[in-house]
């Protein structure tokens, strides 16, 4: 019975996301071949009509904490989408994309476990919660992805309680399968209460308020400097609800919106675990993509991939160094990826942080 209604509600929240694509968009923005992004009226936006979201009040600005200060994205979001007041862009979802990330989403366990066949990691992690958010800077590499592999870049944070997980992620993805295209795209994922969820707004769940920050959209790499992005997602004092903003030059912040705390169970007082880290999935013919700039961490530190300044917030919404707490570092498959710990005192522009390096080629043995 309890699956029946599972399937039920998968298949609703599916069809609502079509449907509603039906209704006239204020305004569109089309930004390459297959990438359109509609201007929905904020409150009648696919994300909302999530089943738990009924009662839902949208909370338009998040309540301001006090931040170290942080100079933000290297990558300026050069789309120069502007919805009019009053509406958000939501990328239009064809068919074939809400399918293939629906199937996705199912078997996307839990990445940073490695537990689902042909899954690699290479990332820290803190289990000494509860933390009240995660941000990093984060680097977007373009990197040759075979059609049916898939490589990302992530922040995280999440509570598992037996079987049950709540979970949300961002960062950079390569996904072919997705998007139909080779580019870096930013993107976020959750899955909550009923162990349900999604990437993006490929289902309802999450919540856009920015009129220029879409949570998913392709990223310009520059070919000379490092791409760098300084995603951060954490807990609102006031309502509960979790934002993902972009700290950087183009909002001042680039508050982007919020998974309503509606959606999980296991959130209510923070998350119990944060990390970051690179994760990869093979094909199913056990051929592994590359992880980070495709390098293992073993030359300069601009010749890998890297992390740095990583900062939580603690249960009292103080900003700490991640390693101010006891972390773990999982790499699941040495062979194939690395791991190394920023030893010098080194840090991007302002501040000095925790900082590592990571990546490698992949293959054919990289295991399972
Ligand atoms: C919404 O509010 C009504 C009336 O208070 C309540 O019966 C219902 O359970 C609520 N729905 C959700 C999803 O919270
Ligand atoms: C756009 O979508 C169509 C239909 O799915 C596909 O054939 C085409 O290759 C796509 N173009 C790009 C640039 O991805
Ligand atoms: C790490 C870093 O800051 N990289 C580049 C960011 O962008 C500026 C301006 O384009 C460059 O000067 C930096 O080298």
């Amino acid at each position: 019975m309890a699956l029946v209604m599972n399937l039920l509600l998968l298949l609703f929240s599916v069809a609502l996301v079509r449907s509603d694509q039906t209704t006239t968009p204020l305004k569109s923005f089309k930004i390459g071949e297959n990438v359109t992004y509609d201007c929905i009226d904020i409150y009648k936006q696919p994300g909302l009509d999530h089943p738990l979201l009924k009662n839902h009040t949208i909370q338009v600005k998040p309540s301001r904490i006090q931040l170290n200060s942080q100079i933000g994205n290297n990558i300026t979001h050069k789309n120069k989408l502007k919805c009019p007041d009053g509406t958000v862009p939501v990328l239009r979802n064809t068919k074939e994309f809400i399918t293939n990330v629906n199937l996705f989403a199912e078997k996307y366990v839990h990445p940073q476990s490695a537990d689902s066949p042909g899954t690699h990691i290479a990332g820290v992690r803190s289990h000494a919660g509860p933390y009240r958010g995660i941000q990093a800077w984060v680097e977007a590499v373009d990197l040759k992805i075979e059609k049916d592999q898939a490589s990302y870049s992530q922040i995280y944070l999440g509570s598992g309680v037996n079987q049950q997980i709540n979970y949300i992620s961002t960062g950079f993805m390569i996904n072919p399968g997705f998007f139909g295209d080779g580019r870096v795209w930013s993107y976020g994922f959750w899955k909550g209460k009923d162990g349900k969820g999604c990437y993006n707004t490929a289902c309802s769940g999450f919540v856009q308020v920015s009129r220029t920050i879409p949570i998913v959209q392709p990223i310009a790499i520059s070919p000379t400097e490092s791409s760098l992005l300084r995603p951060f997602i954490h807990q609102d004092k006031n309502t509960g609800n979790w934002w993902l903003t972009h700290l950087g030059p183009d909002e001042p912040y680039g508050d982007i919106g919020y998974w309503p705390k509606e959606l999980f169970n296991l959130l209510d007082n923070g998350a119990n675990m944060v990390g970051v880290g690179g994760v990869v999935k093979a094909s199913p013919s056990g051929s592994s993509p590359p992880m980070g700039k495709g390098t293992f961490p073993d030359g300069g530190r601009r010749s890998s991939a890297i992390f740095a300044n990583i900062d939580v917030l603690n249960s009292d919404f103080e900003q700490s160094k991640i390693n101010s707490f006891p972390i773990e570092i999982l790499v699941d498959s040495p062979k194939c990826y690395g791991l190394r710990v920023g030893t010098v005192k080194w840090y991007i522009r302002t501040r000095l942080g925790y900082f590592f390096n990571y990546g490698g080629p992949g293959g054919n043995s990289c295991g399972v």
